[in-house]
């Protein structure tokens, strides 16, 4: 039992929900405004609603999460389950659990059991939030993580003299530790991104499967990044390789102009999306040599761009053109990125075709 993956406008969403009601394991919605029509989703579908302009024209772009069940097999037994636990909305299927929690940091510090001068907001409320996690993947047996998609207020901002993101780092590292899940060899696929202004909004994907963690051989792993980009490591890998029922699916986290471990054509628009091209080219790589054959191709992928400055739209899509051929499926996304110098992030999922033995 595998997963597909739609993007859509908001509208085509409302229209379908009602036939995939049975299918929907969670909606990732990015918009400006904090629409009333949100509410129109429905209560029980974990939602990660992220207020960040999209720059391709729509007022809000959806990335719709489905479980594929065949039509056949939608009996009782075979229903997705939804559930909340702490701050937490999820929905699973046999295979796969998808989750969302929103964390106010400043409703963290209230919460007296994470009370602690020496840590910030920012900081205890990552940790609350991986420990709710680990505690309900563990609870529910679900308990492999494949994917983290993080996003953060003021990604770039500094307070107690540490950079926003890299207070996220430690916090995210305190919690791998303290669940024994911090091995550098075995992390989950992962993104950071700065959004102007809200909670800390994390969703995730784990299942019952344990996936192959993929590295990039043209960078080092964000796991073993030297000391200047802050006092705890990244945890996460470059990719996970799921293979369940003859589907494999490539989890590719979100990639930049890094090489080795350092920014490559700092504030470069056009220099930034070629080396992140070619990095994803790489993992994508990587993948395939693991998996003994070709199965991804970055050319038939739908690909989830974050670019820091609106403006650069256009450049962007001329490099994407230029380097993809043919059309390009990607949705475009104002956000910050974690290091100061970088322009762009992007990341995305890619399915093989299903195997006909
Ligand atoms: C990098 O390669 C760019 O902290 O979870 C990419 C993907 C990045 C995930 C994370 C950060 C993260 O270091 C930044």
């Amino acid at each position: 039992m595998g997963i597909h993956i739609e993007y859509m406008p908001f509208s085509d969403v409302q229209h379908q929900l009602q036939t995939w009601q049975d299918r929907v394991l969670g909606i990732v919605v990015f918009s400006e405004s904090d629409s009333a029509n949100l509410n129109l989703l429905q209560q029980d579908v974990p939602t990660l609603h992220l207020n960040a302009p999209v720059l391709t024209g729509e007022d809000i772009a959806c990335e719709v999460w489905l479980s594929d069940i065949p039509a056949v097999s939608q009996n009782a037994g075979q229903r997705l389950i939804s559930g909340r636990q702490g701050g937490i909305k999820y929905r699973f299927n046999d295979e796969l659990l998808f989750g969302v929690i929103h964390l106010e940091e400043s409703t963290v510090l209230q919460d007296t059991s994470m009370q602690n001068d020496r840590i910030t907001p920012l900081q205890q409320a990552t940790k609350l939030a991986y420990r709710q996690i680990f505690e309900l993947i563990d609870d529910l047996g679900y308990s492999h993580l494949f994917r983290f998609w993080n996003y953060m207020a003021d990604i770039n901002g500094s307070s107690h003299d540490l950079e926003r993101y890299r207070q996220f780092n430690v916090g995210r590292k305190q919690a791998l530790v303290n669940y024994d899940r911090e091995a550098g060899s075995q992390l989950p696929a992962a993104c950071a991104l700065g959004l102007t202004e809200g909670p800390l909004s994390i969703a995730f994907l784990a299942g019952r499967t344990e996936p192959v963690a993929i590295e990039n051989p043209r960078q080092i792993k964000a796991y073993d990044y030297p000391e200047q980009y802050g006092p705890r490591t990244p945890s996460f890998s470059r990719a996970t390789l799921l293979n369940i029922e003859q589907q494999a699916t490539l989890f590719i986290s979100g990639t930049a102009s890094i090489v080795g471990h350092q920014t490559l054509h700092a504030m470069d628009i056009a220099g930034q999306t070629r080396e992140t091209l070619v990095n994803l080219d790489a993992v994508i790589a990587e993948a395939n040599r693991i998996m003994n054959e070709p199965k991804f191709s970055l050319n038939d992928v739908f690909l989830r761009v974050y670019i820091r400055y609106a403006e650069d739209l256009a450049l962007v899509r001329t490099e994407l053109q230029n380097y993809l051929k043919g059309e390009i499926k990607a949705m475009f996304i104002q956000a910050d990125i974690c290091r100061p110098e970088l322009l762009i992030e992007i990341e995305a999922t890619i399915q093989s075709v299903v195997a006909t033995t």
